[in-house]
């Protein structure tokens, strides 16, 4: 969710991230914030810098709030976390009313961007109407919470048993078991249902604070932050969504005729739809799990990264098991795995602060290791859904995550440190700088690193064995990627296609679910089993939509990290193919990479983006050169096969050209 990044990025709910702020102030918006006494005769250049030593001053106190609520949810932690957010989002709007003198006016051109930012891009935008402003803070922590502590619970009595997203998780990972996939993901999405009233009325009070500053409503506020007109956004998406739509078509293909052929008259949903109980993962979002089916030669050599992660957590437990003498006693046996559980979290953030230490990055400053939630607390709900913290913009960062010993765990600690080290390496920017060149930046810096983690990578530490140099070989490693990476593209943008069409109107809340299904046809060719009607809210069961965490930056972020990771390499002096390319231990590829990081939001991101690759648009074509021999290998597979999906009428979507065409039927290919 919200890495905090850069400044705000409030948890939950303000994130103000930090390529943007916004709002504007009410009156008496104020009586809760800090002094903001303006001097009359205060220059623009320095009105921005008592905004940076302000923010810098309130910052940790927000931060503090958000993660208590996030770690430790209940009704307590819950009122502060929405206090806290109110009193800031008041203070950011005292200062956009501030800075309002200063229109016309010269300044420097740092000066302008940082007005510019307090503008621009808030999450959440405030409403300047008091009471507004509180109910809004109110409920984005009271979703958060209900999100956090959401948990499936059958039978009654003594029978009843609950179980938890992490849980439920489980069974769509590893269990082949149709009806026991069917319940978990039914189950999962039972706990989003008391949320839809909530989410409506957030979207009116968001509106409302995005028409304050000027938007046309919270969609646009979001299109804003990124250095181009925000309907440009939109059309940029479009314009990268085309270059690969074609690969994940094809991923689509192979993978149905691999379902069907598994789960036999039950593996596609009519229209030629993957069911979306059996795609390994509970928002369809990631395949990687489904390895065991789709693997495409499974006699070429293992990439089971999972198996070995769970091997070495075993190994762990039993060797602390016998040392600590504790089998013969439940009690004792649950608070050593408990310990084995929280030692083995670490080794595997060890292993990734190592890869950002190869590349010549600072060792992460010791209250990481004291502060961070690396698993589960027994004892207590929290937000699992992994996130990185910066607390006080002066290196105390942190990781919140319930980690498993699983591959999906294992690259997410990577991708949460890459929020880490950026927060760390914009530090010396003003507070206002301090954030991704544009959150889809902040999202793929991790991601670069994990593009490296070759076979040959996992292979140096210990996860996987001797690696084949042969065809079948690379077309593993290919589809591996591919399951992570390809199959995430159009998830990536259907999220915001629907928030963008609910924020804009034209997704009604007796619409809502419908709307939702019919975007997860339309774009990812997924499909319920059965059918989902108004009583539930779908899109509360995912992460983002109750934390209010915009999502077209993970989209740009999948098609990002493979510009960052091809500059990378040519930094690194790699020659050939670019998926055999890792560049661990290179100082060069390191220095480049920081050189990025430092910049923050400092200058617009297509300058930043020059700097690193020589282009200053975002390009799919990386993707497609990364993935040739996949594609290639994919078309083969699926000749013969009638490829593509029919999906229901689509949402209407002003703001979004693609999401309004009619249905889409997919040319079959072959
Ligand atoms: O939310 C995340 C990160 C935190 S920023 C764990 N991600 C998205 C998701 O889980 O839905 C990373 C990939 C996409
Ligand atoms: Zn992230």
């Amino acid at each position: 969710m919200i890495h905090r990044h850069a400044l705000l990025a409030l948890a939950v709910a303000a994130s103000l991230t930090l390529a943007g702020c916004n709002r504007t102030a009410s009156p008496d918006a104020g009586t809760t914030a800090t002094d903001t006494t303006t001097p009359g005769d205060e220059t623009a250049d320095q009105f921005i810098a008592r905004v940076n030593e302000e923010l810098r001053a309130l910052m940790p106190e927000l931060t503090a709030s958000q993660w208590l609520s996030a770690t430790y949810i209940n009704d307590d932690s819950q009122l502060l976390a929405a206090k806290y957010n109110e009193r800031y989002l008041a203070q950011l709007n005292e200062w956009i009313e501030q800075a309002r003198r200063f229109e016309g006016q010269q300044m420097t051109p740092e000066t302008a961007r940082a007005i510019n930012l307090l503008k621009l891009g808030a999450a959440m935008p405030p409403p300047r109407d008091p009471e507004h402003l509180a109910e809004l803070t109110k409920i984005a922590s009271k979703m958060e919470g209900t999100y956090g502590a959401g948990q499936y619970c059958t039978d009654e009595g003594e029978a009843r048993s609950c179980r938890q997203l992490g849980e439920l998780e489980d069974v769509l990972r590893s269990s082949r078991d149709y009806d026991a996939q069917l319940d978990a993901w039914q189950g999962w999405h039972t706990i989003a249902q008391p949320m839809r009233a909530d989410y409506t009325r957030f979207v009116e009070l968001v509106n409302e604070g995005a028409r304050d500053l000027g938007f046309a409503d919270a969609g646009e506020a979001w299109r804003s932050g990124y250095d181009m007109p925000p309907a440009e956004l939109a059309a940029e998406t479009d314009r990268l969504w085309g270059q690969v739509k074609p690969l994940y078509e094809q991923l689509h293909c192979y993978t149905r005729a691999r379902l069907d052929a598994r789960y036999p008259g039950r593996g596609t949903v009519d229209g030629g739809l993957l069911p979306a109980h059996l795609m390994g993962n509970m928002w369809q979002q990631d395949w990687g799990n489904l390895w065991d089916i789709l693997q495409p030669y499974p006699a070429a050599g293992s990439l089971d990264v999972t198996g070995a992660l769970e091997k070495n957590y075993q190994t762990l437990l039993n060797e602390r098991m016998v040392r600590e003498n504790a089998l013969i006693d439940s009690d004792r046996r649950a608070d050593v795995a408990h310990a084995a559980k929280l030692e083995n979290a670490k080794r595997m953030n060890q292993r990734a602060e190592d890869f950002y230490v190869s590349l010549g990055m600072p060792k992460l400053p010791e209250s990481f290791w004291t502060k961070t939630q690396f698993i589960k607390p027994r004892d207590r709900d929290v937000v699992c859904h992994a996130s990185a913290w910066d607390m006080n913009m002066a290196g105390d960062v942190r990781t919140k995550m319930c980690t498993k010993p699983n591959e999906e765990d294992f690259t997410t600690i990577y991708h949460e440190l890459g929020h880490i080290y950026y927060d760390l390496a914009y530090n010396s920017q003003p507070p206002l700088f301090q954030g991704g060149a544009h959150d889809g930046f902040h999202e793929a810096i991790g991601d670069t690193v994990v593009l490296a983690m070759t076979p040959q990578y996992l292979q140096t530490i210990g996860l996987v064995g001797e690696q084949q140099q042969t065809q079948e070989s690379l077309v593993n490693s290919q589809m591996r990627m591919a399951l992570a990476k390809v199959s995430f593209l159009p998830f990536g943008l259907m999220i915001d296609r629907w928030r963008w069409g609910v924020f804009d109107g034209s997704i009604t809340p007796d619409n809502y679910n419908a709307a939702w299904w019919s975007l997860k046809a339309q774009y990812q060719g997924v499909a319920p089993p059965s059918p989902r009607g108004e009583e539930f809210f779908d899109a509360g069961a995912k992460y983002h939509v109750p934390g209010n965490t915009p999502y077209t930056r993970y989209f740009l972020s999948h098609v990002l990290q493979f510009q960052f990771y091809k500059a990378l390499c040519d930094a690194a002096g790699h020659t050939g193919p670019l998926y055999e390319c890792s560049f661990y231990g290179n100082k060069a590829a390191g220095e480049k990479f920081w050189a990025m990081l430092q910049k923050g939001n400092s200058q617009p991101w297509q300058q930043t983006l020059k700097e690193l690759t020589g282009e200053e648009r975002m390009d799919a074509a990386p993707v497609l050169e990364y993935f040739a021999p996949l594609q290639a290998w994919l078309a083969q597979q699926n000749e013969g096969r009638t490829c593509g999906w029919t999906a229901p009428a689509a949402a209407q979507s002003p703001a979004a050209p693609a999401a309004s065409q009619p249905a889409a039927e997919t040319p079959p290919r072959g």
